[in-house]
């Protein structure tokens, strides 16, 4: 549906790197409708839950101190297939296998500075806004482009 939503992050490293606007713009670009935006320095508690899934894998405690090593840009996306086309444009989690055109396969090298976050399933964005954002940080709106851009 198009109010699918996905949550989608720079990491501290794209935010080092000066990569935001042109993270972001890809899915501005694409066609996609920006309905939550800040920048926040991640506390481990809320990172833990965030990775909830990774905790106690060897390189677990790394992560998260590269995730508090600096601001995230914390983003919602809303459109059509968003989560699913959200992680086809931020690539493979390995930058190495990531294909070009991608924000990984064109911004990365190593797994621990792979730029981005992008929510994996539906379940897993809904899970994720509601862990980064408070309701009422969300934004909806009617975009006047929506009509160039679904038939
Ligand atoms: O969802 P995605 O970010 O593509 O990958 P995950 O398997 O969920 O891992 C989360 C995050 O952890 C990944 O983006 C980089 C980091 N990481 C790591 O530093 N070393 C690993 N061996 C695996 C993952
Ligand atoms: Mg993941």
């Amino acid at each position: 549906s198009q109010t699918e939503r996905t949550f989608i992050a720079v990491k501290p490293d794209g935010v080092q790197r000066g990569l935001v606007s042109q993270i972001l713009s890809r899915f501005e670009k694409r066609g996609y409708k920006l309905v939550g935006i800040k920048m926040l320095n991640a506390s481990e508690e809320l990172l833990t839950q965030h990775y909830a899934e990774h905790v106690g894998k060897p390189f677990f405690p790394k992560m998260v101190s590269f995730m508090m090593s600096g601001p995230i840009v914390a983003t919602v996306w809303e459109g059509k297939d968003v989560v699913k086309q959200g992680r086809t444009i931020l690539g493979a989690t390995n930058p190495l296998s990531s294909a070009p055109g991608t924000i990984r396969g064109d911004f990365g090298i190593d797994l621990g500075r792979n730029v981005c976050h992008g929510s994996d399933s539906v379940e897993s964005a809904e899970r994720e806004i509601n862990l980064w954002f408070k309701s009422e940080e969300l934004t909806s709106w009617e975009s006047n482009q929506s009509k160039w851009i679904y038939e």
